[in-house]
């Protein structure tokens, strides 16, 4: 049964930042003030290039709805994981990173002690109820000594941070509306999932969650 979600939940306090390895941070609450903004950016970046289920190269339909905006968007297909200048789907290059998107990643790495950051590309993940993201590493960036910076928004979900190698049991990790997570340094290469979403109803995002990630790409 869907349940309504108080606007303003988090489990820790807001502005608490927990360690979750070596330089890997959640930064609770992080982005609440800044979200009603990040979802309206949202739906306008994916007026131009819309939400779809990208096909990995083994043939499975991806179940968590993707798109992008930035100088490079990740894709994939029978081809293969890869970036792109053009959104192959339109045609025409992804949507150009909005500014409070680049504000928000910069200033959320550098809480994280990360400075400087300059991100390339967001990859926009959407969850409907049930979908998941299995565990896997981001390993298509040419540059990995910046960190990935991953703003949840909507729905809550589990977050699963394992280790450098597949087998290692991954720690469980709630993340509701606001919350970041900023993995870098000899966390980089952690692998990292998403539980199935369970059904509820957000005031700003409705029956949905929405996952910003940043990355430098190249
Ligand atoms: O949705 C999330 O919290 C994580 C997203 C993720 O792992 C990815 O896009 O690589």
């Amino acid at each position: 049964m869907a349940v309504s979600l108080p606007l303003f939940e988090s489990i820790a306090p807001t502005g608490t930042r927990e360690p979750l390895a070596p330089g890997a941070w959640l930064l609770r609450g992080f982005a609440l003030d800044a979200a009603a903004g990040l979802l309206a950016e949202i739906e306008r970046i994916a007026s131009s290039s819309p939400f779809r289920n990208l096909v990995t190269p083994g043939g499975k339909t991806m179940s968590v709805a993707m798109t992008n905006c930035g100088a490079v968007g990740w894709f994939s297909d029978r081809r293969g994981y890869r970036y792109t200048e053009i959104d192959p789907e339109t045609g025409r290059p992804w949507p150009a990173m909005p500014g409070s998107f680049m504000k928000h990643a910069h200033d959320a790495a550098s809480a994280a002690g990360f400075e400087n950051y300059a991100p390339d590309v967001c990859l926009i993940n959407r969850y409907e109820p049930g979908t998941r993201l299995t565990l896997h590493r981001d390993h298509d960036e040419r540059d990995r000594r910046a960190p990935i910076v991953s703003v949840s928004l909507g729905l809550p979900a589990t977050f699963l941070f394992g280790g450098l190698a597949r087998k290692d049991a991954p720690r469980r990790v709630p993340l509701v509306h606001g919350d970041v997570v900023v993995w870098g340094g000899p966390s980089r290469m952690r692998y990292h999932g998403v539980l199935p979403v369970k059904a509820g109803e957000h005031p700003l995002a409705g029956a949905r969650r929405y996952n910003l990630t940043f990355r430098v790409a190249r």
